[in-house]
């Protein structure tokens, strides 16, 4: 009984008792990371969104802050025990979860009172179609490049760790962002302001933007949910992800715009279920004899324009890409199964048969002999899979230094440049891939042992960009003909670059 309490005893201090690291975080922290650590002014500081800052790293930012920002160092004034504490503490769940509810998405919106008197001229010169937007994640900022002279124009600080794809609107002015602490930013690339933020969840995974521009839509795993804006950020609804009975819900693992079918699809992570949620005010629902489409749904409205239609599938997809129609999705689940499932008939038509764990949402496609394929990267395993877009059976597996993530080409190039930056040997190298050979014909290796990852190319096609990872990293530009390197722009670990006309294009060889 004895040993019990003095159990008791030790855990009260280790956590809510005085000293302990609750109490640590209420005095230093909460101010700025929210009592209930979902954020504030500072990051959410939750198991969710530190799930890619190692311990000793949480350890080392406690102890002496990071520069340019907010955070200041506490060794100076707590011990080496209290830092380490704090920094293990902030990995342990909250309950219960934290809610943000439309009441604190409402609260949390900025916007810029200039913004409805903004014209439409440029306030640079040069092609607004041809600007680069780049992610730098190591001091959090965004910058915009030129993509003909190749120098950057513009340079802002952007909410604490944005993470995948900016979208654009349909014309290329606005570009919009996600956090993965929830912020979702709407930024003039014509004017280089920030005309509004919202903050839509505390862990949020991606957005995307309707084919008109009119609708924003947001995944996220905490809370568990969809979160449907217009398209200056104000909250039009959230859609709960449940399941059909309102019993389960579940993380979202993405969302994208299928905008040929005028909707925007989405994954979820616990559910069997992926969801098609119209954004066309005509569209009839369609009888498929899914009975479920026309009762109601727990907590959702009926199935159709800005609600959900549900495709049950035999386990959650983790990873998707669509076929050049929209009409279907080729997803992989997480243990790596692949299937392929019609949008229109609403069931899987198909298996995918690829080994490993194929990165489908980076995949690119292009005209091989006559017929489209895709290629896709392997987290786990050094190739790239060439698929056959018609009957879905691989073409080709092509072996490369170490698992990859990110593939990139143009209509232009005869090239597709994979990385390999899930493998610690292989990390710094970019290899070229020939689309008519399907043989890797180089390799390139700027800086032996940093990393180098994630191309995107010029509107034109003629140069590649590359991004050296590291905080003092940079943009290393090549030839796309001679694959020479051409410029190294200096940057902050920068991570994704998107060039504007690539993606209102849709280029076959970027994401989307
Ligand atoms: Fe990403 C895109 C998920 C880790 C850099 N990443 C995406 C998208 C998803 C996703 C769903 C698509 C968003 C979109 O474009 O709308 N990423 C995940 C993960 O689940 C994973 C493995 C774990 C996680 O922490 O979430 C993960 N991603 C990373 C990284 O570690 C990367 C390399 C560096 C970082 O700072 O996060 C990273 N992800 C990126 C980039 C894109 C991306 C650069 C945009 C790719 C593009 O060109 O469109």
């Amino acid at each position: 009984m004895l040993g019990a309490w003095i159990a008791c005893e030790q855990t009260m201090a280790d956590e809510g008792g005085a000293g302990g690291p609750a109490q640590l975080f209420a005095q230093h922290c909460a101010s700025c990371h929210g009592a209930d650590r979902r954020g504030g002014m500072g990051p959410a500081l939750l198991p969710e969104n530190l799930e890619r800052l190692r311990q000793g790293e949480a350890i080392k930012v406690i102890g002496e802050g990071r520069p340019a920002t907010q955070m200041q160092g506490f060794a100076p004034t707590l011990s080496d025990a209290q830092i380490r504490a704090l920094a293990g503490w902030i990995y342990t769940p909250v309950f219960p979860a934290p809610q943000w509810t439309s009441a604190d998405i409402k609260a949390s919106r900025v916007e810029n009172k200039e913004a409805p008197s903004l014209d439409d001229k440029p306030v640079f010169k040069g092609d607004p179609l041809n600007l680069f937007v780049v992610v730098e994640g190591g001091d959090h900022h965004v910058s915009i490049l030129d993509g003909d002279s190749l120098t950057p124009i513009y340079r802002f600080a952007s909410r604490f760790s944005l993470h995948g794809g900016p979208k654009f609107s349909p014309n290329g002015r606005y570009v919009y962002f996600a956090s993965r602490d929830g912020w979702l930013t709407k930024f003039d690339l014509w004017k280089f302001k920030i005309l509004a933020e919202i903050r839509v969840g505390i862990n949020t995974r991606n957005l995307a933007i309707s084919d008109d521009g009119k609708y924003v839509i947001a995944a996220n795993y905490l809370p568990r949910n969809l979160v449907l804006l217009d398209g200056d950020l104000q909250l039009i609804k959230i859609l709960p992800a449940t399941s059909l009975d309102g019993k389960d819900s579940s993380r979202v693992s993405a969302v994208y715009d299928a905008a040929p079918r005028k909707s925007f699809i989405a994954a979820l992570k616990d559910i069997p279920e992926v969801w098609e949620i119209s954004y066309d005010p005509n569209a009839a629902p369609i009888f498929d004899g899914y009975v479920h489409d026309y009762k109601m749904q727990e907590g959702l409205g009926k199935p159709g324009f800005l609600n959900p239609r549900r495709i049950q599938l035999a386990a959650p997809l983790d990873d998707f890409f669509f076929n050049a129609s929209y009409s279907e999705v080729m997803g992989t689940s997480r243990e790596g199964m692949g299937q392929v499932i019609s949008l229109d008939v609403r069931k899987k038509i198909a298996d995918l048969p690829l080994a490993g764990m194929p990165h489908l949402g980076s995949g690119i496609t292009w005209k091989w002999k006559g017929r489209m394929v895709m290629a896709t990267t392997n987290l786990k395993e050094g190739r790239v899979s060439i698929i056959d877009m018609e009957t879905w059976q691989p073409i080709k597996e092509i072996p490369t230094c170490g698992p990859g993530f990110f593939l990139r080409s143009h209509e232009n190039s005869r090239y597709a440049f994979v990385d390999s930056m899930m493998s610690p040997a292989c990390k710094d190298t970019l290899q070229v891939i020939d689309k008519e050979s399907l043989t890797v014909v180089k390799n390139l290796t700027p800086e032996p042992g940093k990393t180098l990852a994630h191309v995107e190319f010029t509107r034109d096609g003629r140069y590649a960009l590359a991004s050296l990872m590291e905080n003092k990293g940079a943009i290393i530009v090549f030839d796309g003909v001679t694959l020479k390197e051409v410029k190294r722009i200096p940057m902050s670990k920068p991570i994704g670059k998107y060039n504007v006309w690539n993606k209102i294009n849709r280029s076959e060889g970027t994401s989307h």
